[in-house]
């Protein structure tokens, strides 16, 4: 009976997945499912008079110009039937745990009916191989980091080296924003060492972090990354350590003092000359970990680099008691939200911090936007702030009318299956005919807000050029059907979308992804002591450079679509990713806003009802705390008004009074 129950499975299940590709893709049933498929999306491929097209050939999105595919259309015109209205979603309030529970694991489950469909179509044990695989895969890349370039940022693997910032060239700033002499790969990785269950190398990792890793550096790092990668993670494994359920085994380090909980007070306190000068409260791109922001410092910066601290800097704020942090934060999601176009809704990619106006003025999904719109919905399902789920509501609906094009429905209609695409933000004017790597995150988010049919359509988008390459090209040029720019720094986005999508849907389709994805990785990326750059997707040559990003989000995604069971799905704790793949579990506490209570002497309650003394700033053994940021900001800097108690908070905070 099992054999038959397996075969059916089977036969089921590659019916499925052609019925999948042929209807998003037009991809005839004689398409094996690990035959590599040529993307065919249904029209000509374009090409000018002389040649292929090109972005720069001619204008792109006029109407009467090119003929091809509608998404060169503006919605509303063509076989495109105007722009899609935004799913009908649960009101604020309503649009909580009980809605995205079945993604973030805990209480709730998604529908079931494909999980009985196909069931036996994935078998356990290659499951469990799988789930091995990418432990491997992860294990191989830490292990061989700590060995060879611990304690430097990162690791080398092509010829087993460490390496840090790039001092000898400040302008270096793809290796210098991200890099900051702190041990970034180590840092980066704890939780997703934590997630695999490895406890003992978790508490040594721990321990490491807090014996050798310091912050008074004199490394000018971007704000972002150090607060997405740094920031982010010590908050996840300070939280994973105090957590009194331990659901990932036994995490907890003797005699521990919240030092983690310190160390992100001390980077995040060394992070908040950015937000001086400035005269729109839209931060500063980089500051110097030493003596803040440098005096040449550029005036501009990208709209997610500026706006996607909110969930890091609303944590830490909310674990002190000092709204600082969160004060901050929010007040550059705010000053960039009223910047955007009172037409379309939208924001552009680069702003002047000081003037307020666009000097990017492309909106899209990717670079430079990304994660602004991921951290409103994500500030709003940790925090519940009601404003944050109106501001992303609001772009999402501004981004289905603008830069969603093709037909309406996925699977049916006139028209080519629908995309994100890039346009002018005043305009809605198409400005390019490429797509980024980055922009692979967006199903995921969708699946967050229930836009589960739109997200299933897009990653089968973005997977269809992964078949092609075995890789994501950076940029991927959907007019010429070619990659743009061909480098692959093993970015975690497509893993991201295809986890959260298994997650949603159950359906065994996301598990072939994921074999797929690692198979791939195993093939061109797998090197002497690591996993590398893929240099050009379609010649595999690589690049002696594997990004943290690597262990601590695309292994983490990818171990746990496998791991069926592990804690983060099956421990009744609902858990939120950041957008660097840090866990946080979503619970009351992180709602309360703590800086009522502040002046206080008592602490506040945990969810237990017990009573915790909360920790106050001046309690805060800031370690390693430069002179510089003993800089308390001006009130007449800002153009909003700085309350008074943020003043005392923030004078609190440097030790002034
Ligand atoms: C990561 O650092 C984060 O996911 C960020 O939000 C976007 N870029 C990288 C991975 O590609």
């Amino acid at each position: 009976m099992q054999w038959r129950a397996l075969v059916l499975g089977l036969v089921l299940l590659r019916l499925g997945l052609h019925g999948v590709l042929w209807l998003v893709f037009g991809l005839g049933p004689s398409m094996g499912f690990y035959q590599r498929f040529p993307l065919s999306f249904g029209f000509q491929r374009l090409r000018s008079p002389d040649g292929p097209a090109s972005p720069a050939s001619g204008p792109v999105g006029r109407p009467g110009g090119l003929s091809g595919p509608s998404w060169l259309q503006p919605p509303g015109t063509g076989a495109a039937r105007g722009p899609r209205q935004a799913p009908r979603r649960p009101e604020p309030g309503v649009c909580g745990p009980a809605h995205w529970g079945y993604v973030l694991g805990g209480r709730g489950r998604g529908p079931d009916e494909y999980e009985k469909r196909y069931s036996g179509a994935f078998p356990p044990q290659l499951r469990a191989q799988m789930r091995d695989l990418a432990r491997g895969m992860f294990v191989f890349g830490y292990d061989n980091y700590m060995a060879h370039a611990f304690p430097q940022d990162e690791l080398n693997p092509i010829y087993c080296r460490g390496r840090g910032p790039d001092r000898g060239d400040p302008s270096n700033l793809n290796i210098n924003d991200v890099l900051g002499n702190y041990s970034l790969t180590l840092v980066d990785a704890l939780d997703t060492l934590a997630i695999m269950g490895n406890s003992s190398e978790f508490q040594k990792a721990v321990k490491l972090v807090i014996n050798t890793v310091s912050f008074d550096k004199d490394s000018t790092v971007q704000v972002f990354e150090a607060t997405i990668r740094v920031l982010g993670s010590l908050l996840s494994a300070h939280r994973i350590i105090t957590d009194s359920k331990q659901p990932f085994g036994d995490m907890t380090i003797k005699d521990y003092d919240n030092e983690l909980l310190y160390m992100a007070h001390d980077l995040a306190v060394r992070l908040l000359p950015a937000f001086e000068n400035t005269k729109t409260g839209i931060p500063y791109p980089r500051v110097n970990l030493k003596t803040g922001v440098p005096p040449d410092s550029n005036n501009e910066t990208c709209t997610a680099g500026a706006g996607s601290l909110l969930v890091e800097f609303g944590i830490l704020s909310r674990l002190l008691g000092d709204s600082t942090f969160e004060w901050v934060a929010r007040r550059a999601v705010k000053a960039l939200w009223n910047l955007r176009s009172n037409d379309t809704g939208l924001l552009g990619n680069v702003v002047n911090i000081q003037t307020g106006h666009w000097v990017g003025k492309q909106s899209g999904l990717g670079a430079g936007l990304d994660s602004f719109y991921e951290y409103l919905l994500k500030s709003y399902i940790l925090f519940g702030e009601k404003e944050d789920l109106e501001m992303f509501n609001a772009a999402y609906q501004s981004i289905q009318n603008y830069l969603r094009r093709g037909r309406e429905a996925c699977n049916e209609g006139e028209g080519d299956p629908p995309l994100y695409v890039n346009v002018n933000m005043f305009s809605g004017q198409l400005m390019n005919t490429w797509i980024d790597s980055l922009q692979a995150f967006f199903p995921g988010l969708q699946v967050l807000i229930g836009d589960v049919e739109d997200a299933i359509c897009l990653h089968a988008f973005y997977y269809a050029i992964w078949k092609r390459y075995g890789a994501l090209p950076e940029r991927y040029n959907w007019q010429l059907q070619a990659p743009d720019v061909l480098f692959y720094p093993l970015r975690p986005e497509l893993v991201e979308s295809t986890y959260l999508l298994y997650q949603a849907t159950k359906n065994p389709f996301y598990l072939h992804v994921g074999m797929d994805i690692l198979q791939s990785l195993e093939k061109y990326t797998k090197v002497k002591c690591g996993y590398a750059t893929l240099h050009h997707v379609i010649d595999k040559s690589t690049e002696d450079r594997m990004e943290s990003f690597f262990l601590s989000e695309t292994c983490k995604y990818l171990y746990l679509l496998f791991d069926e069971d592990n804690p983060v799905h099956k421990s009744g704790t609902r858990y939120m990713f950041t957008t660097e793949g840090h866990i946080i579990s979503v619970d009351e506490h992180l709602r309360e806003l703590p800086w009522k209570e502040f002046f206080s002497e008592e602490g506040g309650q945990d969810q237990e009802g017990k009573s915790v003394h909360r920790l106050k700033p001046h309690e805060l053994k800031v370690i390693n705390s430069s002179s510089n940021c003993n800089r308390v900001p001006d009130e007449r800097r800002y153009s909003l008004p700085l309350k008074s108690i943020y003043m005392r908070q923030i004078d609190q905070m440097v030790g002034l009074i």
